[in-house]
């Protein structure tokens, strides 16, 4: 069911301490931690601790926390002094290259950042 915890989902197993992240931010509806393989100077995932499977379920689901997800991303740019700009996304769908199944926020920083993304 949307929102609760599934048992075969990474980030659910980082948010109940399963398995090991390098976390940088906590609130009671968030989780903010380093990506394994970081693609800018600073890359991490914020991410709602109930699982929903990507933003669009999470904004429908429970709107608060998806506010609470892109405040979280806010702080994490400014707690990693991204001042030159920083970039917020969400890959939705397989097609735009979402691996992870639990709604997440990458929050990339540090380095010029191109538009278009590829
Ligand atoms: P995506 O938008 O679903 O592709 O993002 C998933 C991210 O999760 C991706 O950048 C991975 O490097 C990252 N990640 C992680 O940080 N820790 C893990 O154990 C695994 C993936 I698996």
């Amino acid at each position: 069911m949307a929102g609760e915890p599934q048992s075969d989902c990474l980030f659910c197993k980082i948010v109940a301490r399963e398995v090991p992240a390098t976390i940088v931010r906590e609130s009671e509806t968030t989780l903010a931690f380093r990506d394994i393989n970081p693609q800018a100077p600073t890359h991490v995932l914020v991410i709602p601790k109930a699982h929903y499977q990507d933003a669009a379920a999470l904004a429908a689901g429970a709107p608060d926390v998806a506010v609470d997800v892109l405040r979280e991303a806010g702080q994490v740019a400014a707690d990693e002094k991204a001042e030159a700009g920083y970039r917020i996304v969400f890959n939705t769908g397989a097609g735009a290259g979402q691996t992870v199944w639990h709604a997440h926020a990458h929050v990339l920083g540090g380095r010029g950042l191109n538009w278009p993304p590829g």
